[in-house]
């Protein structure tokens, strides 16, 4: 699905800001028709932002249920007689939309987007209602899925089987965005070769609209200089003198597909970025353009206080430098698809990433009574895990590749995480979802990340993917505290799997760490065990040629529902929540950026307390740096 974007036959403009908003804790929205009339109540949220994590107390926090937005938009004068849609980026798990009284899209799924061409329901110039009702109940036919319980005393509790909050509510963008009705409707760049200084890519492309318009391609450089071109809707380009797409330097392409009209006029142009790029599997290497990719870096959230799951660009670009600052090539989207500005920023700077659905908790077996405090359940069965979650989860792995399949720096489609891979059904479950993935996308590996139950004579299922995601907390969650017998029970796990001839990476490995906390004994929960924890497990990576990448639990410490082994959320971050190193940093940054010593601030101007200056109390021994006028 092609992202909103500007051209000389397109326009947008953002539904971001305040909307009004209502909870509708016993559920009348529908039945009284909310959407026909101004919502009640007189709350604002703002759009992105989770309102579970925007509005204080246990009410919305806890909300179960419909929560309704709205807000009047006037739809821009020159629109007249052009294609006019809504879209939103995401409504997090399902929304039901409406313009003025009429119903006009319906959505499955919180974190991949859907529209509707409103061109019927909406008047150029005029203004016009939007309401939409976002449901944020997991069910068992949902990804991810959960149960609502109710309890004895009749009040409603929210299972899941994920370790993060469940935030919810419109945590993307909403645009109104226009197209001629001839449109290109869908765009697909692939990377088929390098060879040389020659790169070849093969391109298609969907006209929706009147039939029989020819199509052409021009393909431009990053400075706008064309570079090659060709017509038809399908073909293959050619680009001679080729800058890759590279780890590091991302260099882009642009895609400039133009519908044309009978005297070949431009009557729809779609400008599609792009990189060209290899990615492949060879034996226990993962190649990038044919060289080794060793992955540094970590398994992330979109997590922050205040609008929780909701995008904000400035904790994404300052996550991206801090990335940066510490070494890490490459993150993991864990456990769900993030927003589409992540990929768009990491095609630009050359940051590698693994693309996850939002299929987490697909295990009842991962500690009954911590994460699911309804006891012990059978995985695959009737009434749980069933035919109806694998259809939702098929369709949440074709949103995101339709969603996230031309951007380069996506290397590698995870179709789940921690699934429980040890009873027998999973096969027969992920059988056919990787084949589907394969067959929407044959240019990328597919992997999922294994839990730490299914060690190799317990999986069922690795054989059917290319690279071995791994994520295992020895020396944690189990031999805690204990890094010796940690070390060898690690070492000797990692060593059966490598005789599979696979690319290995461990996508989690980590420590819960109290910030400040420091131990003599560098027990766990200190800082000090942090850094010890992972210097293990990267002794044994380095003796382990098949290992070809390392993504620590996590980048920050985030939120999750309370319960007796969480203070305050997860605190296995390399970052606290609002973003600052523990002790453990600076050691990564050493082994990142392969330096002896940490990389010393160099470049820094100083902003001194004037108190201090006042005084005068420059501690003896300490050089008062040179101030900048
Ligand atoms: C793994 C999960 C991850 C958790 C992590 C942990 O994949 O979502 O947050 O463990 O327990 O099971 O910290």
């Amino acid at each position: 699905m092609l992202s909103p974007r500007e051209s000389a036959t397109r326009e947008r403009v953002s539904l971001d800001g305040l909307w009004r908003f209502a909870l509708d804790p016993e559920g009348r929205g529908r039945s009284e028709r909310w959407w026909t009339d101004e919502l009640p109540g007189d709350v604002e949220v703002p759009v992105p932002a989770s309102f579970n994590a925007v509005l204080p107390g246990r009410e919305s926090h806890d909300h179960i249920g419909d929560v309704w937005y709205q807000r009047v938009v006037r739809v821009p004068r020159g629109w007249d007689g052009e294609r006019i849609v809504l879209r939103l980026d995401a409504a997090t798990h399902r929304a039901v939309v409406w313009v003025s009284d009429t119903q006009v899209a319906e959505h499955e799924g919180g974190y991949t987007p859907f529209e509707a061409d409103i061109s019927e329901q909406v008047r150029a110039g005029e203004p016009v209602r939007v309401t939409v009702v976002v449901n944020t109940e997991l069910h068992w036919d949902s990804i991810p899925p959960g149960f609502v319980q109710e309890l004895e005393d009749g009040r409603l509790l929210q299972q899941y089987f994920q370790d993060f909050f469940n935030y919810a509510g419109l945590n993307r963008s909403v645009w109104l965005y226009v197209t001629p009705r001839t449109h290109v409707d869908d765009v697909t760049v692939a990377t088929t070769g390098i060879d040389g200084d020659t790169g070849t890519i093969d391109y298609r492309v969907a006209v929706a609209g009147d039939g029989g318009h020819p199509v052409r391609v021009v393909v431009r450089d990053a400075g706008g200089a064309e570079v090659a071109r060709a017509d038809g809707a399908e073909g293959t380009v050619r680009i001679e003198g080729v800058q890759p797409w590279r780890p590091g330097a991302g260099y882009l392409y642009t895609l400039e597909v133009a519908v044309l009209g009978a005297d070949g006029e431009v009557v729809d142009v779609y400008p599609q970025p792009f990189g060209v790029r290899t990615v492949a599997v060879d034996g226990t290497r993962f190649l990038i353009n044919g060289e080794p990719f060793y992955f540094t870096g970590f398994g992330k959230h979109e997590d922050f206080p205040v609008h929780g799951r909701g995008f904000d660009p400035a904790a994404m670009v300052h996550d991206f430098h801090l990335l940066r600052w510490i070494g890490a090539n490459s993150f993991r989207t864990s456990h769900y698809p993030y927003d589409e500005a992540f990929l768009d920023y990491a095609d630009r700077h050359g940051v590698v990433v693994m693309d996850e659905t939002a299929a987490v908790g697909l295990n009842l077996d991962t500690g009954a009574g911590v994460l699911n405090q309804a006891g012990p359940m059978e995985t695959y069965s009737d009434s749980t895990i069933d035919a109806r979650t694998q259809e939702t989860h098929r369709q949440a792995i074709r949103e995101l590749i339709a969603r996230d399949k031309n951007h380069p720096c996506v290397v590698l489609w995870s179709i789940a995480n921690e699934p429980d891979t040890v009873s027998p059904a999973a096969r027969p479950y992920f059988e056919p979802l990787v084949a589907e993935t394969r067959r929407l996308d044959p240019t990328r590996p597919v992997a999922f990340a294994n839990f730490l139950k299914a060690t190799p004579d317990l999986d069922v299922i690795s054989d059917l993917f290319d690279v071995l995601l791994l994520n295992r907390y020895y020396g944690w969650y189990v031999q805690t505290g204990d890094l010796v017998a940690a070390e060898r029970l690690l070492e000797g796990e990692l060593r059966e799997w490598a005789e599979r001839g696979k690319p290995i990476v461990m996508t989690e490995y980590g420590a819960d760490t109290q910030p400040g906390l420091h131990s003599m004994l560098r027990e766990p929960w200190s800082e000090e065990f942090q850094i010890d924890l992972l210097a293990m497990y990267h002794r044994v990576f380095d003796r382990i040629d098949a290992v070809v990448g390392e993504h620590i639990w996590n980048f920050a410490d985030f939120a999750t529902r309370a319960g007796i082994s969480r203070v305050d959320g997860n605190k296995k971050g390399i970052f606290t929540r609002d973003r600052r190193p523990k002790s453990s940093a600076q050691a990564l940054r050493q082994r990142w950026h392969g330096t002896e010593e940490p990389q010393p601030d160099t470049t820094r101007n100083v902003q001194q307390d004037p108190q201090q200056d006042l005084q005068g109390d420059v501690p003896q021994g300490v050089q008062q740096p040179a101030r900048q006028a």
